[in-house]
């Protein structure tokens, strides 16, 4: 199966230009080299990349769907046929979802699967409540979640857990939030305010992402120490202008949106340069053939693709519809859905 079955077969992207006659200026957007990127991936049977991400094809439709969608091209590819596939990946024991088919459940993919449903306004295709089942079952006394039935905790997997569950509006009277949220505030580092992956690991801004979208999906912002972790975030702003994820480090466009939407959750996105991000993020365009890359002159790839717009996206940009912080979904979908994540004022 590859992306390409999903796109309808008029649509390859390759009549289109660059939006209103722009130039390929890297400053400019390259809408419509990003949504012929976005078709055409994993086109070639034997695109090496595309076989070897099999693994993680679920959230590589939910990265190009979701892109599509704040772009405003959803309609480009087959709803049908990605319901379809999603379906098919639902394990008939467990309840949760596979990247693919011939893989086992887990709960990243499950995500994604039910992001990729609520999107296209399709849950009613698949049994919820063994989604639900899945996702309880996989809550421990320490109220951490194992991400499957092989046991690793990590803050990833409580994020995925609460985000699921609020999707399906089943977050309350199913898994125990109390417990959940003293597990996540147990990963909350003292020195940064930041959060890792586990109790007394390094922070780490896609974990921090994870911790305060949970606490915004929890309704618990008021139990971050915000002035001091919107500090270290916004210092991970570089004199290019890209974030990076921890100190030391080298920016990539994915910070983009962990830093980012972080930062907004919290109503602090004006403690950057957003002009400066902007001209990082679009310095990662791939001029010729679309897509982004997570630096400057690197190969492009679905994921950075999505950050690079989800970011993009966060920060205003006119040409793309506004994405939701705390679920990295179009804010139609979210407000189709009636749901209200928790978001600070700007002080
Ligand atoms: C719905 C958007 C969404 C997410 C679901 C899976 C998940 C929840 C979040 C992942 C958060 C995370 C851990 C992001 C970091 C990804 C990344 C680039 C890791 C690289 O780590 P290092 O240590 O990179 O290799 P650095 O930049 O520190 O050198």
């Amino acid at each position: 199966m590859d992306f390409t079955t999903f796109v309808k077969p008029n649509g390859n992207g390759s009549e289109l230009d660059n939006g209103a006659g722009g130039d390929a200026s890297s400053q400019e957007l390259q809408f419509w080299k990003h949504v012929a990127y976005i078709e055409n991936h994993g086109k070639q049977e034997d695109d090496y990349e595309y076989c070897m991400t099999e693994f993680l094809r679920m959230s590589g439709i939910y990265w190009g769907v979701t892109a599509l969608d704040i772009m405003g091209q959803l309609d480009r590819l087959e709803r049908k046929y990605i319901i379809e596939f999603v379906k098919r990946c639902q394990c008939p024991t467990t309840g949760g979802f596979a990247p693919c088919e011939g893989h086992d459940p887990h709960m990243l993919y499950t995500l994604s699967a039910v992001q990729i449903l609520c999107t296209y306004d399709a849950l009613d295709e698949i049994d919820c409540e063994a989604v639900v089942r899945f996702i309880v079952g996989l809550q421990q006394p320490d109220g951490s979640f194992f991400g499957d039935k092989w046991g690793e905790v990590d803050t990833r997997f409580s994020f995925c857990a609460v985000a699921t569950l609020s999707l399906l509006k089943r977050m309350e009277q199913t898994i125990d939030v109390e417990k959940a949220v003293k597990f996540v505030m147990s990963c909350c580092n003292q020195t940064d305010g930041g959060f890792g992956s586990k109790p007394g690991a390094e922070s780490h801004a896609g974990l921090i992402f994870c911790c305060v979208g949970f606490l915004s999906m929890t309704h618990r912002l008021h139990l971050l120490d915000v002035d001091k972790l919107g500090w270290w975030l916004c210092e991970r702003q570089l004199p290019s202008g890209g974030l990076n994820g921890r100190p030391e480090k080298l920016p990539d466009v994915c910070y983009s949106w962990w830093v980012l939407s972080s930062l907004t959750i919290m109503g602090r996105l004006h403690w950057i340069s957003s002009e400066k991000l902007q001209q990082f993020i679009l310095s990662c365009q791939d001029t010729e053939t679309g897509g982004f890359s997570d630096r400057t002159g690197n190969m492009p790839d679905i994921f950075h693709t999505h950050f690079g717009i989800g970011g993009l996206s966060l920060l205003g940009h006119a040409r793309l519809k506004p994405i939701n912080p705390t679920l990295c979904m179009p804010q139609h979908v979210i407000d189709r859905l009636g749901l209200q994540p928790q978001i600070l004022e700007r002080p």
